[in-house]
C-alpha cells in the first residue's frame, strides 16, 4: 500500500522543517508536569493576562457593548457603563455592516484603519494613508501575509536578526524561502552592526541567494534592546543601498523601560531622511494589541502599514487577504481603541491612565529586578531589558554540562532549561530556539510574573543554578572553557 496523503512521510516537507520553540519541547513537558499536579510558572510566552495582568476597563466595556448590542437598549446601561464607553460602542457598531457577527472588508473596517492612520500621524508627525493600512488577526498573520508576498522559492532570502523571534524562521521555512542570519552583538547590549549586515548579505549572495528583505524587531524579542535613531538610519540606508524591503516589527513599541531612547518608528526615521530614501525605501511596519500595557493576546488584533509599496502590489495583498474573508471584527475594535484611547477630559480617562501607567511602571521595575537577579547568579550574565517583555541571560555552561547534554542527545541549553523546569516549575525557552552564536547558551524568560512573585522566582532560580553549576563544574572550574 502506498502511503496515504496525510501519512507523515507524505506531508509537506516544509511543515516538518518549521520549528517554533516558544511552544516546543519545554512547553510540552511543562504542560505534562502541570497535569501531574506540579505548579508551573509559565514564563515561556509573552502572554500577560495568563500571568494575572488585568484587562484595561475601557476597551472591555466598549467591546462588551459591541458584542451584546441589546444592552444599549437596557434602561440600566448608564448605571453599568460610562457614557464615553456607550458612545464609543455605538460609534464602532455604526462602522460595521451587521455588527460583530458579520465579515468586514478584508483589509479591515475603513473607519478603524482611519483611526490607525491618525495614530501614526500623531506618533510620527508624518501623514499616514488609511488605504495603506491593513488590519490583521494579530501581527503574526500580517508578517505571514507579507513574507508570503515576498518569498517565491528557496533562492529568496530574508535577513533576520539572530537571536530572533521564531515566527520569522518558522514562516520562512513554511514558505520554502531562505533565512539569512545577521548576528546581534551581545557585548554591545544586543546592538546591530552595519559591518555584520554587509558580511551576511554578501555571504548569502555568494551562495546564490537573492536577498530581498530585512527584518528588525524593535524593541527586540528575545533580546530586549531598543534601537537608536542612528541605528535605524543605518538600517534604512543599508536597505536603500542593497535594495531590500524593511520589515519593521514594532509590536513592543509601548514596552520601553529606559528614558535614554524613547521608541522611534522606522517610518519616522525614513521620512526624516528625506528624498530619495523617503520615496524609495519600501517599508512594512507591524503592530498588535497583544503587547504593551494592553496585553490582549487572545483578541488577535494587529495591523501593518505599507510605505512606498506600489498600488498593484497593495491590490495583490488585498486579494490574498480576501481569501481569508476578513480579520476578526472584535479584534479590529480593540485596535481602534488601542490607537484611540480615552483622552484627558473624557469620563474614562483617569481610570485608563491609572491602569495603563500602573502596568507599565510595574513592568519597568520587573525588568530591573530580573536583570539584577540574573546578574547575581554564578556563570550568568544578562543585558538589561531596555524594552519588550523578556530577559535573555547567557548561561555559561561548564564543559561537563555540555558533555552530559551530548550524552543525553540534547542541546545543552535544552538540558539546562529542562532541569530548571523539573526542579523549580519555571518554564522558560532555551536560547537555541531563537538562534545564538555557536558554543554560547541562553534562556529566555518573560518579565511577566506578578511583581510580588518575582523575588521568590529569582531565589528559586538562583538556588537551582548554584546546584547545577556545583554539579557540573569540576575542580579546575569553568575558566578552562
Ligand atoms: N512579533 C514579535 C516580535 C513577537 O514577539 C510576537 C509575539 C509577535 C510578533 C506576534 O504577536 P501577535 O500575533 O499576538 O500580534 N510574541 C510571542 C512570544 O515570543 N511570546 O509570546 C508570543
Amino acid at each position: 500500500m502506498p502511503p496515504k496523503p496525510l501519512d507523515y512521510e507524505s506531508i509537506n516537507e516544509n511543515v516538518k522543517k518549521a520549528q517554533y520553540a516558544v511552544r516546543g519541547e519545554l512547553y510540552l513537558r511543562a504542560s505534562e508536569l502541570q497535569k501531574e499536579g506540579k505548579k508551573i510558572i509559565f514564563t515561556n510566552v509573552g502572554n500577560p493576562h495568563a500571568l494575572g495582568q488585568k484587562p484595561l476597563s475601557f476597551p472591555r466595556q466598549v467591546v462588551a457593548l459591541c458584542q451584546a448590542p441589546f444592552l444599549l437598549d437596557d434602561p440600566n446601561v448608564g448605571v453599568l457603563f460610562p457614557a464615553d464607553a456607550i458612545a464609543r460602542a455605538k460609534h464602532y457598531l455604526s462602522l460595521t455592516s451587521g455588527g460583530l457577527g458579520a465579515y468586514s472588508d478584508s483589509r479591515g473596517i475603513p473607519g478603524i484603519r482611519k483611526e490607525v492612520a491618525e495614530f501614526i500621524n500623531r506618533r510620527d508627525a508624518y501623514p499616514s494613508d488609511p488605504e495603506l493600512i491593513y488590519l490583521t488577526d494579530g501581527a503574526s498573520k500580517g508578517v505571514m501575509q507579507i513574507l508570503n508576498t515576498i518569498i517565491g522559492g528557496l533562492r529568496d532570502g530574508i535577513l533576520v536578526p539572530v537571536p530572533q523571534y521564531p515566527l520569522y524562521s518558522a514562516t520562512i521555512a513554511l514558505l520554502g524561502g531562505s533565512l539569512v542570519p545577521y548576528y546581534l552583538e551581545e557585548t554591545a547590549n544586543w546592538g546591530l552592526d552595519a559591518n555584520e549586515l554587509r558580511r551576511s548579505v554578501s555571504h548569502a549572495r555568494n551562495n546564490g541567494i537573492n536577498v530581498k528583505a530585512m527584518v528588525i524587531i524593535n524593541p527586540g524579542n528575545p533580546t530586549g534592546q531598543c534601537l537608536s535613531e542612528a541605528n535605524l538610519r543605518d538600517v534604512l540606508r543599508f536597505c536603500y543601498e542593497e535594495n531590500l524591503v524593511l520589515l519593521g516589527d514594532e509590536v513592543y513599541q509601548q514596552n520601553i523601560y529606559q528614558d535614554e531612547r524613547p521608541f522611534v518608528s522606522a517610518k519616522k526615521v525614513l521620512m526624516d531622511l528625506g528624498s530619495p530614501l523617503s520615496k524609495e525605501v519600501q517599508l512594512i511596519s507591524f503592530h498588535t494589541v497583544s503587547k504593551g500595557y494592553w496585553g490582549e493576546c487572545g483578541q488577535r488584533g494587529g495591523y501593518f502599514e505599507m510605505t512606498n509599496i506600489p498600488p498593484e502590489t497593495v491590490d495583490e495583498i488585498y486579494k490574498v487577504a480576501s481569501i481569508a474573508l476578513s480579520p476578526n471584527v472584535s479584534a479590529q475594535i480593540f485596535m481602534g481603541l488601542m490607537v484611540n484611547p480615552p483622552k484627558p477630559g473624557d469620563i474614562s480617562f483617569d481610570q485608563y491612565f491609572r491602569e495603563s501607567q500602573g502596568i507599565l511602571q510595574s513592568l519597568r521595575r520587573r525588568a530591573r529586578i530580573m536583570t539584577d537577579g540574573f546578574n547575581s547568579c554564578r556563570n550568568v550574565v544578562c543585558n538589561f531589558t531596555e524594552g519588550a517583555m523578556y530577559s535573555f541571560p547567557q548561561i555559561r555552561l561548564p564543559p561537563r554540562a555540555i558533555e552530559a547534554a551530548k550524552q543525553a542527545g540534547k542541546v545543552p541549553d535544552v538540558l539546562y532549561c529542562l532541569k530548571l523546569l523539573e526542579a523549580t516549575g519555571i518554564s522558560t525557552v532555551p536560547g537555541s530556539g531563537f538562534g545564538q552564536k555557536e558554543g554560547v547558551f541562553h534562556l529566555r524568560t518573560t518579565i511577566l510574573p506578578a511583581e510580588e512573585d518575582i523575588p521568590a522566582i529569582m531565589d528559586s532560580f538562583k538556588k537551582f543554578n548554584d546546584e547545577f553549576m556545583e554539579q557540573y563544574e569540576d575542580q579546575r572550574g569553568y575558566s578552562r572553557m
